[in-house]
């Protein structure tokens, strides 16, 4: 399975801690396209020693995208990006997980939770969660996965 993982890098990066543990309980379940997003080194600047340019950064971030079997979104720290991929996904009509953690004080946007219809079949399924829970989270959601693809 391959999954792409989207998380804040320019919108902030005090989550990265929670990406970490998000992307490493993924890896259990196949091939995490977008590791980069949880490394502790990427700066709210969005750069890592080998710069790239936001042209280069886009397509690539693009071309996995379409690729990708589901998209795990962590979006708490509000970030434009990761909404970005998020909305590019639905039209792909990809299968996305969104984790969000009320505990944060945040309120997420109705443009996020208001793309899941709150079926079970639906291809957006937005789920509240609390830090300590998250392997629990994703362990359900993914026991699942195959049958509702
Ligand atoms: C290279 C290595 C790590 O970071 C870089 C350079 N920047 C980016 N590389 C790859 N994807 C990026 C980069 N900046 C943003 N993104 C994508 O947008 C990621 O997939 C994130 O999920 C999302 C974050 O958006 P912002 O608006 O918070 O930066």
């Amino acid at each position: 399975m391959r999954m792409y993982f989207c998380g804040s890098i320019r919108g902030g990066r005090q989550d990265v801690a929670i990406y970490q543990r998000i992307v490493r309980k993924l890896q259990e379940f196949g091939l995490v396209l977008t590791e980069h997003v949880s490394h502790a080194d990427v700066s709210e600047r969005g750069e890592d020693v080998e710069l790239q340019g936001d042209l280069a950064i886009h397509d690539r971030d693009m071309q996995w995208l379409h690729t990708a079997d589901v998209v795990v979104a962590e979006v708490t720290q509000p970030s434009l990006g990761v909404g970005y991929e998020v909305g590019r996904a639905v039209d792909m009509q990809k299968k996305i997980l969104c984790l969000f953690r009320p505990s944060s004080g945040q309120v997420l946007s109705a443009m996020i939770r208001g793309a899941d219809d709150g079926s079970p079949n639906s291809f957006v399924q937005v789920r509240d969660y609390a830090e300590d829970e998250v392997e629990t989270v994703l362990d359900t959601y993914f026991s699942t996965f195959s049958s509702t693809v």
